[in-house]
Order: C-alpha cells, then structure tokens, then sequence
C-alpha cells in the first residue's frame, strides 16, 4: 500500500469495524424501563447534572434535584447548550447523537427533539442506534440488589443475544457488611462478620447470579485506598476468598474499576462522586499470587495511567481497558492511547463507552474512534517510516484484536 495512504487507511477501519462495547450501563431492551433512551435522558445523564451547577451557581442542589426529568432537561439546555455553546465533551455529546440522527442542530428547538423522540418504537430504535454506532454487542451492568433489575431476572425474559450479561459486585461487597444484611434477605445465610458460613454463601449467591444472568465477567468499583494483602479489610477478604475462586472455577475475568471516591458532594447524588489515585502495587500482586485468574483493570486517575500499563507488561492475566468517566475527554483518550499502544502494543482494550442512555453508544463511540483512529493511524505511519508498511488486511485484523472483545471471552 502506499505509504501516504496508511493513516487515511487506519482511521477509516477504525470508523468502520463493528465494536464490542465491554461495559456500559444499557440493558437488554426485554427489561423495559431500565433500558434508558431519548433526549430527556440524553441531558440529564449525571456529567450534564453536575456541569449544570457550573452554570447557576445560583441553584439549590435539592430544588433541581427534586424537579421532574423533563423541567431538568428544560434547565440543562437553556444553560448549557442555548445560554451559552456546548463544549464540554458530555455537551457535544447530545450534539453528536442530534446531528447523527439528522436532527437540526441549528434550530436549537427541544421541542422538535422531543417531538421525534416520541415517535420512535424502542425496539426499530435499538437498531437504529446499534447500525449508527457500529455495535456489534455491548455488555450490560447486572446487579440481582437493585429492586428494579431483581425481580426481572426471577421472572425471566427473552434475552437480546447482543446484551451480555455481566455480574456488578458493588452492592453486595463494598461498605460491608450493608451487602450481609441484602444478602440475608435473599436467604443466604452470611453474617457480618465473615465467620462461618459467609464466604461459602456468598460464593453460592456469586455463581447462582452468574448462572441466571450468563456472566461473561464480574465486576466490582472501588474506592483509591483498595489494598491487597490487607488482613483487616472486609472487601480484600471478600474478593480473595469468594471472587476470585468463583471467577477461576468458572473461568471468567474479574473487572476491577479502582479510584472511585464516592459521593464527595452526596446533594449530587449519582453526579457526586470523584477520584483519588489509586495503588498499582495493588493489582500486580493480585495478578501474581493470582495467576490463573484474568483481571481486567482499569483506574479513574490519569496519574495511575502509566503504573498500570507497565503492570500489565508484568502479568499477562493483567488487561488494562477503557478511558473511564473523568477520563473520557479527547485529550486523555488520545495520551492514554498512545501509551497503552506503545508500552503494550495491541494487548489492550482501548475503549469501553460506560453508555447509560441508549443513544450515547452513537457519541461515545464516535468520538472515541476519532482519537484512536488518529493515534493508531500515527503508529502505522511511524512504522512505515521504520521500514514496515503494514498491508489492509493486516490493518483490519489488528483493528478486530483492539475492538471484537475476543480478550475477554
Ligand atoms: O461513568 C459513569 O456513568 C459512572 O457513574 C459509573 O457508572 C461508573 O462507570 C461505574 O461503572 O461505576
Ligand atoms: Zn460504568
């Protein structure tokens, strides 16, 4: 090929290959109002409920927080997008979905928007979304706690093979033993003190809700001071003693998030939390006296980027993914990128979307094929220039390794 030609080549198999999301908060469109769609959604997903703060200072957090979705999304477009231009990467968000789906961005009118999001049937939409984003399948965030989602998996529905079933830990392991008292409830005989007959419990409540939802991985957010070895920490006992021998007797992959700091401003409910640096001695000592168990990782501070890429050349059942929350921004993506790629070549996952609402699989995943077109396209020009001029196929099969989620299954 020619070699001028080879960055326009990468960006364009980027633009075109069908992706694996490995983690957003969408569900299978079978659980009805859990599955969040529309403009109503779309502004006030929580980045937008917290930048609205920004803009009137002004606002008790309460008297907005106590409004109806729709007087919200009135408040956040007349701030954010009418009063003043939507540049924040969440704000251009909602753009990019409006103008994908051939809506006037220029008339600024959100009545129009709503009008055209009534006239959608959830199920014609779920297509839609998934051909315009270029989606293959995305994996959901499962938890048997959650009043809502519970009950729907008792009864059982007819799944949508393109939503994977994934187990979220939170609710039943951090803040122990609040996760004791939900587990007790659901008749697992687990006391607070992880004496007796927890851990076997817990295990059992593990690979019951594996088997009812199809868990292709476990998943669990974590606070910065997560530790391990840590004796006297319920949550690192928890996760060595019933996680980690669940996730290797089923052979899947634990996904760790860590550096979460929750609920800094509790007023911001689901907007409140923030991020603190986390420790990457941490999972390399995981992924070593662990060595038969895959961990997927990733962490919310730009400032453990780096740790974790060189981790992750220490320990092959070490994979690092996506740009998470907070670092979801153009320029994180792309200095995230690069170093992933040059410290671990194509042995990473580069971007996962963390959608809530349907239609952000359309701008997350735009905008993220951007950057990482560019970056990778910049790699494949450098090596053109070493002497190596790679071939399209050669392109579209390392493009397939970076984004099939196949390092998962
Ligand atoms: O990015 C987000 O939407 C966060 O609120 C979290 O859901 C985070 O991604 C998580 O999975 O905990
Ligand atoms: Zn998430």
């Amino acid at each position: 090929m020619d070699k001028s030609k080879i960055r326009e080549v990468v960006e364009e198999t980027v633009r075109r290959t069908a992706i694996t999301d490995i983690h957003t908060h969408t569900f299978d469109p079978a659980m009805g109002g859990l599955l969040l769609w529309g403009i109503d959604e779309l502004l006030t997903y929580h980045y937008l409920v917290a930048e609205v703060f920004r803009a009137r200072p002004d606002m008790a957090y309460s008297d907005f927080m106590s409004m109806a979705k729709p007087a919200q999304a009135d408040i956040i477009w007349d701030e954010l997008f009418v009063k003043r231009s939507p540049v924040s990467e969440a704000c251009r968000g909602v753009v990019t979905v409006l103008h994908s789906l051939g809506l006037d961005t220029g008339s600024r009118d959100l009545r129009a928007y709503r009008a055209y999001f009534s006239g959608q049937n959830v199920r014609d939409y779920v297509e839609r979304v998934f051909e315009t984003a270029g989606i293959r399948k995305v994996y959901m965030t499962n938890d048997p706690m959650d009043p809502a989602e519970g009950p729907l998996w008792e009864k059982g529905f007819d799944r949508d093979s393109r939503f994977l079933g994934v187990l979220r830990l939170d609710s039943a392991l951090i803040n122990w033993p609040e996760g004791a008292a939900r587990l007790q409830r659901m008749g697992y005989r687990v006391d607070s003190s992880l004496s007796g007959s927890t851990i076997k419990e817990l295990r059992r409540y593990l690979n019951e809700w594996c088997d009812k939802i199809d868990a292709r991985y476990m998943a669990i957010s974590m606070p910065p001071e997560f530790r391990y070895p840590d004796v006297e920490s319920s949550l690192t006992t928890l996760m060595i003693k019933a996680v980690v021998p669940v996730a290797r007797e089923r052979n899947i992959p634990v996904a760790m998030m860590i550096g979460v700091r929750k609920l800094v401003n509790p007023e911001l409910t689901l907007a409140g939390d923030s991020v603190g640096c986390a420790d990457v001695a941490t999972v390399e000592a995981l992924a070593r006296d662990f060595g038969d168990v895959r961990f997927m990782v990733t962490m919310l501070a730009r400032e453990n980027m780096h740790a974790l890429c060189v981790a992750a050349r220490k320990f092959k059942n070490m994979l690092p993914f996506g740009c998470w929350w907070f670092l979801n921004n153009p320029s994180l993506v792309r200095e995230i990128t690069a170093m992933r790629l040059e410290l671990l070549g194509l042995s990473c996952i580069p971007q996962h979307s963390d959608s809530r609402v349907l239609d952000q699989l359309i701008y997350k995943w735009t905008h993220s094929r951007q950057i990482i077109g560019e970056v990778l396209g910049g790699k494949y020009a450098d090596l053109a220039r070493s002497g190596w001029v790679a071939s399209r196929q050669e392109i579209e099969r390392d493009v397939n390794l970076l984004f099939d989620g196949r390092s998962i299954e």
